[in-house]
């Protein structure tokens, strides 16, 4: 078998020098750069060259970290860490002061907005942000700029589960439970969840279900984690992309018609069975089989695997990530598996359960404090009276001067430049045009500005193409808060003096907010910032207010909502009452719809995409550091033999994956394990081997995803 990596450099999270510890006497204690995870680390040293990184405590790691986690002060001494702001002057981007950057700005704001309206400007934010800079980014968008052009990367990420979880649960957190009663469970189901890279430490709370064979996992490719399950005795369920919902269809109809069907949990804690019903009823195992490709006994021992070991109290769970959820129908997929998981009677319950996986670092904070185009702080909807005026009685505003809800995020993306589209667009934490679904037309409305101003410390291919940088701090080098997988709150320490000519965002927001005229105060100090986002979170469903820094250093774990009817917080949501009107967890008549792009005779396979172990997200960190480079350098497209070998192509050879859209260059690595009809690219590079110029925005019409893990494409030979 040839995998994109080898199993045991998926798993293996210890290994190096320096066992884990509770404190490093001298360090730091603070949490990993990348995903969401949080793993806890410590930083030891005072000069970024002398850094170490070692591994902490904590009970979403347990002393693990993965290669990026181990690598990760990499990043605060690679040579090319932007010190300086750049502006472009005669087509290159070139040194200059803070003073004329941020003059540059201002100018172009407000000569823009004076002549074509304050949607005029947009802003893109990102789920890496800590949560004071992601509360503070969408209070600067709605006070300062007062335009309702925000959105962010978390759209193309988390969105699919949110919306699917305040349609039946009533609350959108990712894990309801902390992640180590995952731990004790003999039944995990994984729908398009790839761990072993993705999260490595992770694998440790699935060790129990593995080792019991109650690990499943349904993937088009067998990943590592797939390869776990099968090691264990468990199930590798390897569907076609794009027909998740058919399979949760198909699987909720075999528990009924099994008699694994929790009816008092459905009778007393859900509503809406009799509407879905007849539509599951209709999906019978041989036809879910023709459609998903996975055969009726796997669904079989699937589903009865979750029953036994929810019956025997050994605990079952489901869990989703993004294989299942980027597609435009994402949110209905997940609908159907949360519907699977309520016949079974698995969600609100202890040692049972339904969750998914946030991905970004504050994936989870990132998406409840208002950087969402329909969003205001504490997960408040901005359309909502009632949240206007707490919100703007925070910020000292007239509510009626707050904007409406503005355009997600790729069809932000998509306007820019257009007749009545935005015009300067101001991004914080997101890397699009490697990133984004259809990144071809993206990149063309993004050179179509006025003004691109992009705030990194890398030079990301989005930085290469805008007309001012803004060079700004780093993780190790800022205090904030970020909240992880489970809805944890968590301290990010500062280890590092800011390098000089760096500030931090929060400074950039303050300068640009007096330079154009606004006399609201942004303050500077994240823990002034943070004690603010308490305050207009209160009463939010993502209530913060109890939770405070001296909390969080004293070393108390703070699950939200905590507030002052709950300051202990909430590590397990749900336990009595599901957070809809009436308390219960609604089905939802939902049905299976498929890719929105067809294949045929001129693209016949299907492409998917995702991510490798060495690399994070559109890849401008992880490339710069050299372990991760040389251990994932180049860009592959993964593939059956005899597809290869039907068009011509052999192991190692270079290929272009052409989709209705663009193509890609990669290098062919076949896998006898891939189904003839898929190929699978990592996402992590841009220019000729960028995924994205192959992907395509048909979006969700509920959560606005668009569909990463399914377009039509072919194969073709390099000449
Ligand atoms: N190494 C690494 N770790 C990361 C990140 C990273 O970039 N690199 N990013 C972080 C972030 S932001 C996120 S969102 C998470 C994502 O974490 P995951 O969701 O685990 O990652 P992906 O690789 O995007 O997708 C998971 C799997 O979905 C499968 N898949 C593709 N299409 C389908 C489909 O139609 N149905 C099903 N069921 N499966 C399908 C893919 O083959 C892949 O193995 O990872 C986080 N951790
Ligand atoms: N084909 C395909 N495309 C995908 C996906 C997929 O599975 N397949 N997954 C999607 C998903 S789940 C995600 S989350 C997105 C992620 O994709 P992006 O939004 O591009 O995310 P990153 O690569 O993490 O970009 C972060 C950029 O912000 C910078 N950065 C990091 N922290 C900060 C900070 O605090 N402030 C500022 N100003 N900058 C910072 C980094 O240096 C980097 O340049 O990609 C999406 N795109
Ligand atoms: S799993 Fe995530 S949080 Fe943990 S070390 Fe790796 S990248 Fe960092
Ligand atoms: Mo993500």
């Amino acid at each position: 078998m040839t995998t994109a990596t080898s199993p045991s450099s998926g798993t293996a999270i210890r290994g190096r020098s320096g066992e884990a510890t509770d404190h490093a006497p001298a360090g730091v204690a603070t949490h990993c750069a990348y995903c969401g995870l949080q793993c806890a680390m410590t930083l030891t040293g005072t000069s970024a060259a002398a850094l170490t990184v070692s591994p902490r405590r904590f009970p979403t790691n347990r002393g693990g970290l993965c290669q990026k986690g181990w690598t990760s002060a990499e990043l605060l001494r690679a040579p090319s860490r932007l010190t300086s702001p750049l502006v472009r002057r005669g087509g290159a981007l070139e040194p200059a002061s803070w003073d004329e950057a941020l003059d540059v700005v201002a100018d172009a704001i407000v000569r823009t907005q004076t002549a074509y309206g304050k949607d005029a400007v947009a802003v893109f934010g990102g789920g890496g942000l800590t949560n004071e800079k992601a509360y503070q980014l969408g209070k600067f968008a709605r006070v300062a700029l007062r335009t309702s052009q925000i959105d962010y990367n978390g759209r193309w990420c988390m969105s699919s589960a949110a919306a699917a979880g305040i349609r039946c649960f009533g609350l959108d957190r990712g894990l309801p439970f902390p992640v180590t009663d995952i731990g004790s469970a003999h039944a995990v189901l994984l729908l398009g969840a790839n761990p072993a890279e993705t999260m490595p430490p992770f694998l440790t709370h699935l060790v129990r279900a593995a080792d019991a064979g109650g690990l499943m996992v349904a993937d088009p490719r067998l990943t590592p984690t797939a390869a776990k399950a099968i090691d264990g005795g468990g199930l590798h369920l390897q569907l076609r992309p794009g027909t998740d919902a058919a399979l949760a269809l198909g699987m909720l109809h075999l528990a009924v018609t099994e008699g694994y069907a929790d009816r008092r949990y459905v009778d007393e804690r859900t509503s809406g069975f009799e509407d879905l019903w007849p539509i599951a009823a209709q999906w019978l195992p041989e036809r879910v089989e023709r459609v998903t490709g996975v055969a009726v006994t796997t669904m079989r021992s699937a589903v009865a695997a979750l029953a036994r070991a929810r019956d025997t109290e050994r605990g079952a769970y489901i869990l989703s990530a993004r294989g299942s959820e980027q597609h435009a129908s994402g949110t209905d997929t997940v609908t159907a598996f949360i519907a699977l998981a309520l016949v079974l009677g698995l969600p609100g319950n202890p040692g049972t359960g339904f969750g998914t996986i946030t991905g970004q670092g504050n994936g989870q904070g990132g998406r409840e404090h208002g950087q969402k185009a329909d969003q205001l702080p504490g997960y408040r909807k901005i359309d909502d009276p009632a949240a206007r005026a707490h919100v703007a009685a925070v910020w000292g505003v007239d509510p009626a001067d707050l904007p409406g809800p503005g355009r997600s995020a790729f069809e932000l993306l998509a306007a820019l430049g257009t007749d009545g589209g935005p015009r300067v667009l101001l991004v914080h934490g997101s890397n699009p045009v490697v990133s984004a679904p259809d990144a071809r037309l993206v990149s063309e409305r993004l050179a179509a500005l006025d003004l691109l101003v992009v705030s990194d410390f890398v030079l990301s291919e989005t930085a290469a193409i805008a007309d001012v940088v803004l060079p700004v701090l780093q993780w190790a080098e800022e205090e904030g808060t970020l909240t992880n997988l489970e809805g944890r709150v968590l301290r990010r320490r500062r280890a590092l003096a800011a390098p000089e000519g760096c500030r931090s965002e929060l400074e950039v927001w303050s300068e640009l907010a007096s330079r154009i005229g606004c006399s609201t105060d942004f303050p500077t100090d994240p823990r002034v910032v943070f004690d603010e986002l308490r305050r207009a979170s209160a009463g939010g469903p993502a209530d913060y207010s109890a939770v405070t820094w001296e909390r969080l250093d004293a070393g108390e774990s703070l699950h939200w909502p905590c507030s002052t009817e709950r300051p202990q917080g909430t590590p397990r949501l749900f336990l009595d009452r599901f957070a809809t009107p009436d308390g219960l967890a609604r089905f939802v008549a939902v049905d299976h719809v498929g890719p929105a792009e067809a294949d045929d005779t001129a693209y016949p396979l299907v492409a998917t995409t995702g991510r490798l172990l060495q690399h994070y997200q559109s890849g401008a960190q992880t490339r710069l550091v050299d372990e991760l480079s040389t251990a994932a350098g180049e860009m592959f497209v993964q593939v059956h033999p005899d597809t290869a070998g039907a068009v011509g192509l052999a192991d190692g050879d270079l290929a272009d994956v052409v989709s209705r859209r663009g193509r890609t260059r990669a290098a062919v690595r076949v896998d006898e394990d891939m189904r003839p009809d898929v190929v699978f690219l990592p996402f992590h590079w841009g220019g000729d081997a960028r995924a994205n110029s192959l992907t395509h925005a048909a979006l969700d019409p509920t959560s606005r995803m668009p569909e990463f893990k399914a377009c039509a494409v072919r194969l073709e030979t390099v000449a």
